[in-house]
């Protein structure tokens, strides 16, 4: 199973995390600003999953995501200036400002769209896997999906074609219903690998929680796919943020304090549980505990993503929105 080894992947693995977590929370400031914004689906607690994608994806490889894409998005490249003006609807943004949230892509990184319809990026994805096959470059595609896709028909049958066509694609499920709901409530299987199963595609679950063994999981999946030209689907289990359902975007568990890692006194509050096991500071707990970095590094590494977010809002806040005038460019007719 690859493991990161360097000290450099560990800290870079975090730097990736760091940087979807302050983007949101700039999202969540320019929300409280700017009253045009409209919903946000935040990826704060995700963030182990996407940063350890996006850190094994290779130039060429393509990507689907979904309503809860922003993090995926900044966490492969994309600028996150750009991405903001997107969600501000602001010209500079990376489609001058008419996707959105919702329909923000960049293709210099490998997202050729993305789909806020419940289940539309493992269709494209499987699409892009076929792509991928034809092309015989090596490249693979990844569907980014929640839990949500698995009571979407269109999934049944995109694992069906990825299986029968045996095509390289990650399917990877951030599932972060509460264990046991879903299963019960929402699907007739009992449990949610039970449908790729089925259909003979190699399944594994991880603990979303842990950055370095969703890393392992994907690198191990990733070699498999490169290698055998299959399909694989994993299950990341996440625990849901408690801000994930509120349609104005909130600081329901605080801006994020990186000492809070060192210093848990200061965890306290309604939502103690949920912050002292999230993703990032999990992570910090553990570069610390086996001395891959010590505070003062970790510091100076949030320092630098915040300065970088702060550009990135300057930039989109200094964009103007779109001119009337180019309201029909990028139609088909
Ligand atoms: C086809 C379709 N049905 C319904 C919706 C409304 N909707 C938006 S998000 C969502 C829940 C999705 O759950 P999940 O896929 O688990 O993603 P999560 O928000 O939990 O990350 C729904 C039903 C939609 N966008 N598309
Ligand atoms: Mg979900």
């Amino acid at each position: 199973m690859p493991e990161i080894v360097s000290r450099e992947a560990r800290l870079s693995l975090l730097e990736r995390m760091l940087l979807m977590r302050r983007f949101e929370e700039a999202v969540i400031h320019a929300a409280a600003k700017h009253k045009y914004i409209g919903r946000n689906h935040l990826y704060i607690g995700h963030e182990g999953t996407g940063a350890a994608v996006m850190a094994q994806l290779k130039p060429g490889d393509l990507a689907h995501t979904t309503h809860r894409n922003h993090g995926h998005i900044v966490g492969r490249g994309a600028d996150p200036g750009r991405a903001l003006a997107e969600i501000m609807g602001r010209e500079g943004g990376l489609c001058g400002g008419r996707g959105g949230t919702w329909h923000m892509t960049d293709t210099s990184v490998g997202f050729q769209s993305t789909s806020a319809m419940v289940g539309g990026s493992i269709g494209l994805a499987t699409g892009g896997g076929f792509a991928c096959k034809q092309l015989g470059q090596g490249n693979v595609s990844v569907a980014l999906f929640g839990d949500g896709v698995l009571d979407e028909g269109i999934s049944y049958e995109a694992f069906n074609f990825a299986s029968q066509y045996s095509l390289p694609i990650l399917f990877m499920c951030e599932n972060n219903e509460k264990p046991g709901r879903r299963e019960t409530s929402m699907l007739a299987a009992d449990r949610l690998l039970d449908i790729p199963k089925a259909l003979k595609i190699h399944t594994m679950t991880v603990d979303g929680g842990d950055v370095e063994a969703v890393h392992a999981a994907v690198g191990e999946a990733l070699a498999r796919i490169r290698k055998d030209q299959v399909p694989v689907f994993i299950e990341s289990q996440i625990e849901a943020w408690p801000g994930s359902h509120q349609h104005k975007p909130e600081f329901t568990t605080g801006e994020t304090d990186i000492s809070m890692a060192w210093d848990t006194g200061k965890i306290t509050g309604p939502h103690a549980d949920w912050i002292r096991q999230e993703p990032i500071l999990r992570y910090v707990r553990k570069l610390l505990a086996e001395k891959a970095a010590a505070q003062a590094d970790i510091e100076a590494l949030d320092k630098k993503v915040q300065a970088k977010m702060a550009k990135a809002r300057d930039f989109a806040e200094a964009s103007p929105f779109p001119q009337a005038e180019g309201a029909i460019l990028g139609a088909f007719a």
